[in-house]
């Protein structure tokens, strides 16, 4: 048994963290709970509610988006929405649970004008007394300070696979610029909700790569989305062989090992694994989930299922005081 103490480190090598995915199943699982155990209570998770809050003709390319305007997926563009939709779609996730209202937008980058628009919604939200983050893709420094000034707590921005791979699902921005917003999000004391997506064709060295890159950020991202690949049609990764869920719940286990204090979110996609298999992300280290019928244009499994998924499991929905005590406490441990 390893009863070494659990060190937060960024200097991570492929090697080590190829090894780790290379162990004996029950043995990866056995140290990603010892690790997850003295970070966090084991029976507990963390809930965010997701909104489109401007929904489809992106500009981008991401090979695995409904919201591209690049492909024909069927989704109806829609305008950014009015401030009470939104506020009114917080008040609901905060009814059914959720403490943290993350708001997304199928943009390349936020204009300054569009910028006051969230700014307004960001604070409207934290006024409920929820947690807020929003995901609205490059930020400059400059607009970092703003989103920082008006109270968000998390920016969602994901590394989304290998830098080696990441060519082959996107082209309009490199990885280099994802680092930069995140470094931007970083400065300006936001906190980082940063991960990616498993299941669009990359190899075992790939998602080895992608945990590197977010592992041996100077920082942790204090949350970690790990998402399977929602295939929609008319995408180009839509039929792309779907990865053996054994390997998904390695790659959680992993990520759990690597940054010890963070949440690491079993993210999209969970509408295509089993209970059991989602179970075994919770025994791997998985501490928090999306929680309501939708994603941003896809399905998320139906609320009444979590709650009495996570009943059969013992586990518990955080509630937001407690996460918000971790921070003041922990913070630095990223
Ligand atoms: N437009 C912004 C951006 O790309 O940064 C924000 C929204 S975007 C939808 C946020 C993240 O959702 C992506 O980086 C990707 O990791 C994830 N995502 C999008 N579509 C997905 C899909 N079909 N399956 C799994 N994850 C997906
Ligand atoms: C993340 O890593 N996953 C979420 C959130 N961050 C913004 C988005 C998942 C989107 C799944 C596809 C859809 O619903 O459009
Ligand atoms: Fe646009 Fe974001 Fe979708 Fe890429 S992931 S196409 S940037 S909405």
């Amino acid at each position: 048994m390893n009863s070494a103490p659990v060190t937060v480190r960024h200097d991570w090598t492929l090697d080590e963290i190829q090894a780790l995915f290379d162990q004996p199943f029950n043995d990866l699982l056995f140290e990603a709970q010892r690790v997850h155990r003295a970070g966090f209570d084991a029976n507990q998770v963390q809930v965010s509610t997701l909104l489109s809050i401007k929904t489809g003709a992106c500009s981008e390319d991401c090979a695995y988006c409904s919201q591209s305007a690049k492909y024909d997926t069927g989704l109806e563009r829609e305008r950014l929405l009015p401030l009470d939709e939104v506020v009114a779609a917080a008040e609901a996730a905060r009814a059914k649970g959720a403490t943290r209202f993350c708001m997304g937008a199928a943009w390349r980058n936020p204009t300054d004008k569009n910028l006051d628009k969230v700014i307004d919604m960001v604070r409207a939200v934290r006024g409920l007394g929820m947690q807020t983050c929003v995901t609205l893709g490059m930020l400059t420094e400059a607009q970092s300070l703003r989103l920082r000034d008006a109270g968000l707590d998390y920016y969602n921005h994901n590394l989304d696979t290998s830098p080696e791979f990441y060519g082959n699902v996107i082209t309009t921005r490199t990885f280099q610029d994802r680092l930069d917003t995140l470094a931007h999000v970083r400065a300006a004391g936001i906190s980082v909700c940063s991960g990616g997506i498993l299941g669009m064709g990359e190899t075992g060295t790939d998602r080895a790569r992608m945990l590197q890159e977010l592992a041996n950020l100077p920082r942790h991202p204090e949350s970690v989305p790990i998402n399977l690949l929602v295939q929609v049609e008319g995408t180009p990764l839509y039929g792309s062989d779907r990865i053996d869920p054994l390997t998904f719940v390695r790659t959680i286990a992993v990520a759990r090992i690597l940054m010890p204090n963070s949440y690491v979110r079993l993210s999209a996609g969970r509408t295509d694994m089993s209970d059991e298999t989602q179970a075994l992300c919770f025994l791997a280290g998985a501490n928090s989930i999306f929680y309501g019928e939708r994603l941003l244009t896809t399905d998320n499994p139906d609320a009444d299922h979590d709650r009495e998924l996570l009943g059969r499991l013992g586990i518990r929905m955080q509630a937001a005081e407690l996460e918000a005590d971790r921070q003041a406490c922990c913070g630095s441990g990223t």
